[in-house]
């Protein structure tokens, strides 16, 4: 049997090249070698609070663009997370095995925490609910951004925990990261990585943004005080503009030593914005053809919900009797 493969975005805001490199090409790269799960997370976009018509029109967004970045319908299972009702049941059953202090010390809690005014139990709960998602289909690879790395982890302690008290129930995943790409830095602020949930102005490169726009936060990207690319010394920004090209690429580290090194900083900005349009027209355009195609998207989606339908109730069923509920 093929190993299955589980990963998914939230429906949250505007997907940006970060998403794409760290996660979605990777998703495109290993589709045919393992039986893949790709979610649309929409219970963990309610975290935070979303507009309703919004977030209905984002799940769709998001639908197309993982068709548009090449993911194939008829070997991968496309779905929608509240589709299936057994998510959110499982990760009842795991809440009851996580003690809160490991919830407590995940950094993505900690730091969407600090901007709240007041913490929502789901935005604690949140990592629960992605192991949920996992351990659901009996994942044994979760390919993620680098900032995802810590909750598969969480994801690996819980289904150990729950193991170890009621007999060996899950698989324990493992985390795939690409080589390049799994943490792309805001181009506006090369501390921070490239988010959704981050909205000033040159900060990100959204998947549907126009040419022009890809273009001037590029060219607007942060460096530092060089002039040119000197890879020993080259600060954040720089570093990050050279992963962008190198990911969006694949080209290996000598040739982008080879083609960067002593190039000024004005035209290596040109060649990554090239670069990225380059790979966002084509894709940009399949999006508007697969959007505008009635009926389609909603059929990929059913289609993916019936196909993990039966995995789901599987797995609840086994947990359910393993911990004794009623049956
Ligand atoms: P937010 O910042 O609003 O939480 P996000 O941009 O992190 O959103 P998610 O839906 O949380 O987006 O992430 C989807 C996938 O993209 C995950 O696998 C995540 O690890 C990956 N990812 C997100 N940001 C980056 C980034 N800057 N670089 C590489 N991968 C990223
Ligand atoms: N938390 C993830 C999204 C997510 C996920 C998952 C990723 C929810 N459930 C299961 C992999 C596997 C994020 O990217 N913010």
């Amino acid at each position: 049997m093929k190993t299955r493969v589980f990963s998914g975005m939230q429906p949250s805001g505007n997907l940006h090249i970060g998403n794409y490199l760290g996660a979605l090409k990777n998703w495109v790269r290993i589709q045919s070698e393992y039986e893949c799960i790709f979610c649309i997370v929409d219970l963990h976009a309610i975290t935070l609070y979303q507009g309703p018509a919004e977030l209905r029109a984002k799940i769709d967004e998001i639908a197309a663009l993982y068709l548009a970045a090449g993911i194939d319908p008829k070997v991968c299972s496309i779905m929608v997370q509240s589709a299936v009702p057994e998510h959110a049941e499982l990760a009842w059953m795991l809440t009851c095995v996580t003690p809160v202090g490991w919830l407590e010390r995940m950094t993505q809690y900690k730091a969407k925490a600090a901007r709240q005014e007041s913490v929502g139990d789901g935005l604690l709960q949140y990592p629960v609910l992605m192991a949920a998602d996992i351990l659901l289909y009996q994942a044994g690879i979760v390919p993620v951004g680098e900032d995802q790395a810590q909750h598969v982890e969480l994801t690996r302690d819980i289904a150990q925990r729950f193991n170890s008290l009621y007999g060996e129930t899950f698989v324990v995943p493992g985390t795939s990261l690409p080589a390049v790409g799994a943490r792309i830095m805001g181009l506006d602020d090369p501390a921070q990585k490239m988010s959704k949930s981050e909205t000033a102005a040159n900060h990100a490169v959204a998947l549907l943004d126009p040419p022009d726009k890809i273009r001037k936060a590029i060219m607007r990207a942060t460096t530092d005080s060089n002039p040119a690319v000197d890879y020993e010394t080259a600060g954040p920004g720089v570093l990050n503009l050279l992963a962008i090209y190198q990911a969006f690429s694949g080209a290996p580290d000598a040739e982008m030593k080879a083609r960067f090194t002593g190039l000024r900083y004005g035209e290596l900005k040109k060649q990554v914005a090239d670069m990225a349009i380059a790979h966002l027209e084509p894709f940009q355009e399949r999006y508007r053809r697969i959007v505008s195609e009635p009926g389609y998207l909603a059929g990929v989606l059913r289609g993916g919900a019936e196909r993990v339908a039966p995995l789901a109730a599987a797995t609840v069923r086994m947990v359910k009797e393993r911990m004794g509920l009623y049956v």
